[in-house]
């Protein structure tokens, strides 16, 4: 990068090429994800993972997913200021209607989401996967909208 930014100024256009080269072909601003390669995808964009912002929208305008995309959940670990977030597995669509965290499987802490984020990588692909915020029993999941569905699907080379 910083190569590649130091020989931009001294020749432009051989700078431009290996730029155009290196970057994925530009599939518009709500489709960043349908390309033939995995994809690392920050959930929530610059939202990251946060109470009150629609992550079921999010998803659909975010999509297709494929399976070995990694989905990053960014998050503040816990401080006396700020109430924790993690991700959850919820094992069904009734279960996450309603945000019951009862059979729900926690893949992501409260303080993996620090730095560079908690990683999810989609493997199974045709099965929805419901994920949430488990904090503070459904809360954050309910009222915080904290939940989005992403359903993996193959990807053809
Ligand atoms: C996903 O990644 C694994 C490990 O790199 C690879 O073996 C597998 O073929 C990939 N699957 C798809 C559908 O790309
Ligand atoms: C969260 O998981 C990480 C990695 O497994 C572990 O090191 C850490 O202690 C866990 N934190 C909490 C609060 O459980
Ligand atoms: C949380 O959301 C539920 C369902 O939308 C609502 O009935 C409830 O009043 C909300 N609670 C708070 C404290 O906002
Ligand atoms: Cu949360």
């Amino acid at each position: 990068m910083l190569v590649l930014l130091t020989a931009s100024t001294m020749a432009v256009s051989t700078a431009n090429r290996g730029w155009q080269f290196e970057n994925r072909p530009y599939s518009g601003p709500y489709h960043p994800n349908n390309q033939q390669t995995s994809n690392k995808i920050i959930v929530g964009d610059s939202y990251h993972w946060n109470f009150g912002f629609n992550y079921i929208d999010w998803a659909i305008k975010h999509g297709p997913f494929y399976v070995n995309d990694t989905l990053v959940f960014k998050y503040e670990p816990p401080t006396p200021k700020i109430f924790p977030h993690s991700v959850y597995l919820l094992p069904n669509l009734e279960s996450f209607t309603k945000c019951d965290l009862k059979n729900a499987k926690m893949e992501g802490n409260t303080t993996q989401g620090a730095g560079e984020g908690f990683e999810f990588v989609l493997k199974t692909p045709g099965q929805p996967h419901y994920f949430a915020c488990g904090e503070r029993n459904g809360f954050h999941c309910l009222n915080g909208t904290m939940k989005f569905l992403v359903t993996p699907e193959f990807q053809y080379r």
